[in-house]
């Protein structure tokens, strides 16, 4: 394999796709001496099959706003790999939502839960419906139109989506309602991160942040650190913050900053239960912005227009969009004394920002690794659904604890250098990507 040439290939066949072409880039970069080990790799053209999804359906979705006018959208599914089981990932909602970042999320989840050791394919789907401002009963609509589409193509040992960026447990239970009448199928394990009362799994609303934290755990173990004392600086207020943020506090750590689109509130007394349950509210006015934290809790302030990292702190995560931390920001995150920066959101760092990073030799781990824990968990919902029965938090946590573990162990396995310096971006994608690639051979050319 020579990823120039790949790359070249895939630009010409895909132009203006960023992200994906971003997030392709990465992973042939990191995995191009080990697949080059491999000559029966190179004669299935394993990585040629890999970068392109199995399929992708587009539709168009209908729905009538409040004021009663026609609201026209595009859904989509991506369905990119089934090589390890069958496809698995979330549903986003975002008005720039577009095929290359769906495709760059799905050709990410294909890894990521390759990691997570479950037998799950990877995919990703959603819509450029924009839930800001949206009203209880515009998102429910909206819900509904999507799945009239979307449902004669997922299912239990199909496809099963779950939430992402803009869909939550809400957003879940509206389709869900809508899959079951279309499909006359009461099957539970069709979507995951369900209410507890309809075959949710306790731990799942955490689990993403939860896991993350784990990871981080191991990350500094190894290192020689811990979280107890640190600060740590969050980007976004969502469910993936709101988890990460839990777990820091509990560990000891203390959260000095969460951020939205409309700035970043500075919290230098870390965060309180009251503080942390306040986020779940900011999410769900749909107003997406953070600054009313600042009002409700006077001893932190909000900076508008500033992102989480112009803080100083220990710890960085990116808990909200691709991309949201460039070199500039690496930068000056270094410059303030950062020593580990984790990815919880896909793809958060730009590739400036790892280089940036890595080259300063501090702790970096990429998304695929950190947030595995969210789909893991989904995994584990899927598995209580098939066996009609519920563990209790304690148990799911439990296992969510030894996933994460093994991630981390995978990425020490293939990530460490001769220096000793642990690259878990590297580490990562060869560790996903062998599992997936030596599936793929023994399924023959399909
Ligand atoms: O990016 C992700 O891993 C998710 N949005 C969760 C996917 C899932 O199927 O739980």
């Amino acid at each position: 394999m020579n990823v120039t040439s790949i790359m070249t290939d895939l630009e010409r066949k895909h132009p203006g796709e960023n992200e994906y072409l971003q997030a392709v880039r990465e992973v042939l970069e990191s995995i191009e001496e080990t697949y080059n080990e491999h000559p029966e790799f190179e004669k299935a053209k394993i990585v040629e099959r890999m970068v392109e999804p199995d399929r992708i359906f587009t539709f168009r979705v209908t729905w009538v706003d409040d004021s009663g006018e026609i609201q026209t959208n595009i859904g989509y599914r991506i369905q990119f790999n089934s090589a390890i089981g069958p496809y698995k990932g979330g549903i986003r909602f975002h008005k720039a939502v577009n095929p290359s970042m769906l495709k760059f999320l799905g050709f990410e989840q294909t890894f990521k839960n390759a990691l997570t050791t479950l037998p799950m394919g990877g995919a990703k789907g959603g819509s450029d419906f924009d839930p800001v401002g949206k009203s209880d009963a515009e998102i429910m609509r909206f819900c509904q139109a999507f799945m009239l589409e979307l449902w004669n193509n997922i299912g239990p040992d199909t496809d099963v989506p779950a939430g992402d960026v803009g869909v939550g447990g809400r957003e879940i239970g509206y389709m869900y309602g809508m899959y079951k009448k279309l499909a006359r199928e009461y099957n539970t394990g069709v979507l995951t991160g369900k209410g507890m009362t309809w075959g949710g799994s306790l731990v799942r609303p955490e689990a993403t942040g939860f896991g993350a934290l784990y990871f981080v755990e191991h990350m500094l173990a190894k290192a020689g650190r811990s979280l107890k004392g640190v600060t740590v600086a969050i980007s976004g207020f969502g469910n993936v913050a709101w988890g990460a943020a839990t777990k820091a506090t509990e560990l000891g750590a203390r959260v000095i900053a969460i951020s939205g689109p409309d700035g970043v509130i500075y919290n230098p007394n870390g965060m309180t239960k009251e503080k942390i349950d306040y986020m779940l509210e900011l999410r769900a006015s749909n107003r997406n912005i953070v600054a009313p934290f600042a009002e409700r809790f006077p001893d932190a302030t909000f900076t508008p227009g500033k992102k989480a990292w112009s803080v100083k702190c220990d710890i960085a995560l990116p808990c909200a969009f691709q991309n949201e931390l460039n070199g500039d920001d690496a930068k000056e995150l270094l410059a303030n004394g950062t020593w580990c920066t984790a990815e919880v959101s896909n793809m958060g760092c730009t590739p400036e920002a790892i280089a940036t990073f890595q080259q300063a030799g501090i702790l970096f781990a990429p998304g695929k690794a950190v947030n595995a824990g969210g789909v893991a968990t989904s995994g584990l919902e899927m598995t209580q659904n098939a066996m009609h029965i519920s563990w209790s938090a304690a148990e799911v946590d439990e296992k969510l604890h030894y996933i994460m573990q093994n991630i981390h162990e995978q990425c020490v396995k293939y990530g460490t250098q001769a220096d000793g310096y642990i690259n878990y971006v590297k580490g990562a994608n060869i560790a996903g990507f062998m599992k997936v690639a030596q599936a793929m051979l023994e399924q023959g050319i399909v």
